[in-house]
C-alpha cells in the first residue's frame, strides 16, 4: 500500500509570456494535470492545483526588441491571453499568477539570498561577449554568426537553426551581436553557480533507486543526465530583465530564468495562502506532483529538487513528475516561430462551446509515452463517431425516453434480466480501471474507460430496445430506462475530470445536485420517481466545412512559411493562382507540339527573336521575347510547345500567330515546356 497522504500539491509548467498557449502545450501539460486535480477534487482529496506566467528569460526580451516594446509590455499581454484562454477551457487552478509579481520577486530574491549566505554557491568569473555599442553582456541568444558546424550565417550563441547544432557562444566564427550588429569584446564578468555535482550520491539514491516507479522517458533521462556527470549550473545571468541578484556589486546581473521560475510554484502558492502555504510545501503529508513537458525534466527533476535540497527547511521534493513527449500538427512539429500551430484562444473563437471537444481529441492523442500527432480530420472523426454517435447518443435516447414513456421521473426497476445484471456489474469494474489509470497518471486508457462506460450503455439500449416494448411491456421498459439513467449519472461523474462542460450540462439534464466518486459505480444514484430535466444535446457533430476552413489557415500558414523561406533565400515567391476557369475555358485553348526552323534576332531590339516555326499544320512565325535566355543557334531544332490558336498580333511590325509556352525558375531564368519524349509536330497537348 502506498504512502497515505493529507494533501496533494500539483504544479503544472509556468508557460513563457512570450506567445499564447498551442495544442501542444495543453496535451502536454495542462489537460493531464486538470484531469489529475479534477479527479482528486471528485474523490474529496484537499487539493492545490498551482498554475502562472513564467515572465522572465531571453525570449522574452527578444520579442520586446522585436516589437519595440518593453519586456513589461510584452508579459502583461500574453499573461492575460494565456490566463483567459486556460480560464475558458476549464483548467482550474487554484492560482494563475505570474513571476513578475512583487511576491515572486520577493520569494526569489529570498531563496537565492539564503543559500548565498550559506556558501551552496560557487562564485566564478568568466569571460563573456561584451557589446560596447549596447554596454550590455550577451546571453548566448544575443550573439549570432557563422555556425562553426554547417558554415550557415545567422546561427545564434545557443543553437544554429539550420542544421540543429547545439553551440556555445566560444565556437562561433565571426560572432557578432544580434542587438547592435557590432563586434563582440570579452570582458570578465562574475556568476554564481549551483554546483550539482555536488548533488549527484544523493539524486542517484532520490531518484535512480527510490522513483523507479517514474515513466520510463522521465527516469531514462534523469538517469543519462546523472550518469553522464553533472556540472555546475548558472544561476545568474548579465541581463536587465528579471529578479536582480540580490547581493552587493551585483548590479545589471539577474537570477537565471531556470532559477527563479520553479520557484514561482511557491510564490504562487503564498500569493494563494500567505498563512498556511507552508502547509503545503513543508509538509511530508502533502504528495507533490509536476506536471510538465520532456524538455523540463532535467529542471523539475534535477534542479529544483537540488535547489530545494540545498535550501533545506522541511522544503518537500516531488513524488512524481508524469512529463510528456511532444505533440506534432498535421505530421509536422509544433513551432511559435512559424506559426504552425492552433492556439487556444483562437480554437475558442472557432469553436465556441466546444472545449470538451478540444480536452477529449487532446487527451485521446496525448503523447504520454512517444510524440503522437494531431489532425483536424481526426478530431473531426473523434467528435463525430465518439463523443456525438456513443456517448451523446447514448445520454440524449435515456432521457428523451424517459420523458417520452414516464413525464421525465425516473422510472422504477422491475425484475432484472441476465443482460441487467451483467450491466450493473460492469459499472464498479469499469471505475476500478478508471481509478487505477487516473492514479498512475495513464489518462489515455482512463479516458477509453470512461468511453467504455458510454458504450456499454449505448450497446444497452440498442439491444434491449425498449422503444419497441412500450405497446407491450412497459415494465420492461421502466427497467431498461432506470439502467440506463444510473449509467448517465455515473458517465456524469467518470467523464467529469475529462469533459467537465458536458458533464455539468448532463448534471443539470439529471437534475442531480452534486457528484462526487464515491457515488460513481452505484445502480442506484437517481431515486424511482426522481424529476430529469429537459434534454439537451451534450455534443453537436462537426462539419467537413469547419475542418477545411482550419485545414485551409494551415495551409495559408504553410505557403507565408514557405515564401518567408524562399524570400529569404533571394528566390521570388511563385506568382499566386490566377482567377479560375472552366473545363471550356480550358477547351478553347489549342496547344501542339512544333520544331523551330529558322532564328534571326529583330533589329533594334534586345529581347525579341523572330522564330519559323513548323506546327505540323503550318509553318509560321512566332515572334517570342526569349533573346536574352537563347541565341537564334540554341532555338533551331528545339522542339517546344505553342498555343496555336492565339489570335495573331504584329509585333515590330511583324506578324506573330501563336506563344510559345515557356516556365520562369527561381533565377528567373526563361525554359521551355517541351515533351519529355520526341512526338510529331502538331500533337495536341491537353
Ligand atoms: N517556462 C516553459 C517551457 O519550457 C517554462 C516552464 C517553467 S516551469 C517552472 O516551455
Ligand atoms: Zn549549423
Amino acid at each position: 500500500m502506498g504512502k497515505e497522504f493529507k494533501r496533494h500539491l500539483i504544479t503544472s509548467a509556468l508557460p513563457y509570456a512570450n506567445g499564447p498557449v498551442h495544442i501542444g502545450h495543453l496535451a502536454g501539460v495542462y489537460v493531464p494535470a486538470d484531469i489529475y486535480a479534477r479527479f482528486l477534487r471528485l474523490k474529496g482529496e484537499d487539493v492545490l492545483f498551482i498554475g502562472g506566467s513564467d515572465e522572465h528569460g531571453v525570449p522574452i526580451t527578444i520579442k520586446a526588441k522585436k516589437e519595440g516594446c518593453t519586456p513589461q509590455d510584452v508579459v502583461d499581454k500574453y499573461h492575460k491571453i494565456i490566463k483567459d484562454s486556460f480560464q475558458e477551457l476549464g483548467i482550474s487552478f487554484d492560482v494563475y499568477s505570474r513571476t513578475s509579481s512583487a511576491t515572486h520577486h520577493k520569494t526569489a530574491a529570498a531563496f537565492f539570498k539564503k543559500l548565498y549566505d550559506e556558501g551552496k554557491f560557487v562564485e566564478k568569473e568568466s569571460e563573456q561577449y561584451y557589446d560596447t555599442e549596447t554596454n550590455t553582456f550577451l546571453a548566448d541568444r544575443y550573439i549570432t554568426g557563422t555556425c562553426p558546424k554547417c558554415g550557415a550565417e545567422g546561427a545564434y550563441g545557443d543553437q544554429c537553426e539550420k542544421c540543429g547544432s547545439t553551440l556555445s557562444p566560444d565556437e562561433l566564427i565571426n560572432p557578432k551581436s544580434v542587438i547592435s550588429g557590432g563586434e563582440l569584446v570579452k570582458k570578465p564578468t562574475k556568476h554564481w553557480y549551483l554546483p550539482l555535482d555536488q548533488y549527484e550520491g544523493w539524486l542517484k539514491e532520490w531518484i535512480l533507486e527510490g522513483h523507479k516507479e517514474w515513466k520510463t522517458n522521465v527516469y531514462g533521462q534523469c538517469k543519462s543526465w546523472i550518469d553522464g556527470g553533472l556540472q555546475p549550473r548558472a544561476v545568474s545571468r548579465d541581463l536587465d530583465w528579471g529578479v536582480p541578484v540580490p547581493v552587493e556589486g551585483a548590479e545589471g546581473k539577474v537570477l537565471y530564468v531556470w532559477f527563479d521560475a520553479p520557484i514561482g510554484y511557491i510564490s504562487n502558492t503564498i500569493e494563494l495562502l500567505p498563512d498556511e502555504w507552508e502547509k503545503w510545501w513543508k509538509s511530508e503529508d502533502t504528495k507533490m506532483v509536476h506536471f510538465i513537458g520532456k524538455d523540463n525534466i532535467v529542471f523539475h527533476c534535477i534542479v529544483f529538487p537540488s535547489m530545494l535540497k540545498a535550501y533545506g527547511d522541511g522544503f518537500i521534493l516531488p513524488e512524481n513528475v508524469p512529463a510528456n513527449e511532444f505533440l506534432n500538427l498535421e505530421g509536422d512539429k509544433i513551432s511559435t516561430s512559424r506559426n504552425w500551430a492552433v492556439w487556444l484562444h483562437e480554437y475558442l473563437v472557432d469553436f465556441p462551446g466546444k472545449q470538451d471537444v478540444l480536452r477529449y481529441v487532446l487527451c485521446a492523442n496525448a503523447p504520454e509515452t512517444k510524440d503522437n500527432d494531431f489532425t483536424w480530420k481526426d478530431f473531426q472523426t473523434r467528435n463525430n463517431s465518439e463523443l456525438v454517435a456513443i456517448y451523446g447518443n447514448f445520454v440524449n435516447r435515456a432521457v428523451v425516453l424517459t420523458h417520452k414513456y414516464f413525464e421525465g421521473k425516473v422510472p422504477a426497476l422491475g425484475t432484472l434480466t441476465d443482460t441487467d445484471k451483467e450491466v450493473l456489474a460492469e459499472i464498479p469494474q469499469i471505475k476500478a480501471s478508471l481509478e487505477h489509470n487516473l492514479s498512475t497518471y495513464k489518462f489515455r486508457e482512463a479516458l477509453k474507460d470512461a468511453m467504455n462506460l458510454a458504450r456499454l450503455g449505448n450497446k444497452y439500449l440498442t439491444e434491449t430496445e425498449p422503444w419497441k416494448l412500450a405497446k407491450t411491456d412497459m415494465e420492461r421498459v421502466a427497467t431498461i430506462l432506470n439502467i440506463s439513467l444510473q449509467l448517465c449519472a455515473n458517465l456524469a461523474i467518470a467523464f467529469e475530470p475529462f469533459l467537465p462542460f458536458s458533464s455539468a450540462k448532463l448534471v443539470n439534464m439529471l437534475n442531480l445536485q452534486k457528484i462526487g466518486w464515491d457515488e460513481f459505480g452505484g445502480s442506484e444514484i437517481l431515486a424511482a420517481g426522481h424529476q430529469l430535466n429537459p434534454a439537451e444535446l451534450l455534443f453537436a457533430k462537426i462539419e467537413d466545412a469547419e475542418i477545411q476552413a482550419q485545414i485551409d489557415k494551415l495551409n495559408a500558414t504553410k505557403e507565408a512559411n514557405e515564401a518567408a523561406a524562399a524570400a529569404a533565400a533571394g528566390v521570388p515567391a511563385p506568382l499566386p493562382q490566377k482567377e479560375e476557369c472552366t473545363f471550356d475555358d480550358f477547351m478553347k485553348m489549342d496547344i501542339r507540339t512544333a520544331t523551330v526552323l529558322e532564328a534571326v534576332k529583330v533589329p533594334k531590339t534586345d529581347k525579341l527573336l523572330k522564330l519559323t516555326i513548323d506546327t505540323g499544320i503550318d509553318t509560321r512565325t512566332i515572334v517570342s521575347g526569349i533573346a536574352e535566355h537563347y541565341t537564334p543557334e540554341e532555338m533551331v531544332g528545339k522542339q517546344i510547345c505553342i498555343l496555336a490558336n492565339l489570335a495573331p498580333r504584329k509585333i515590330k511590325g511583324i506578324e506573330s500567330k501563336g506563344m510559345i509556352l515557356m516556365a520562369k525558375d527561381e533565377s528567373g531564368r526563361m525554359k521551355f515546356v517541351t515533351p519529355a519524349e520526341a512526338v510529331d509536330n502538331g500533337a495536341c497537348v491537353g
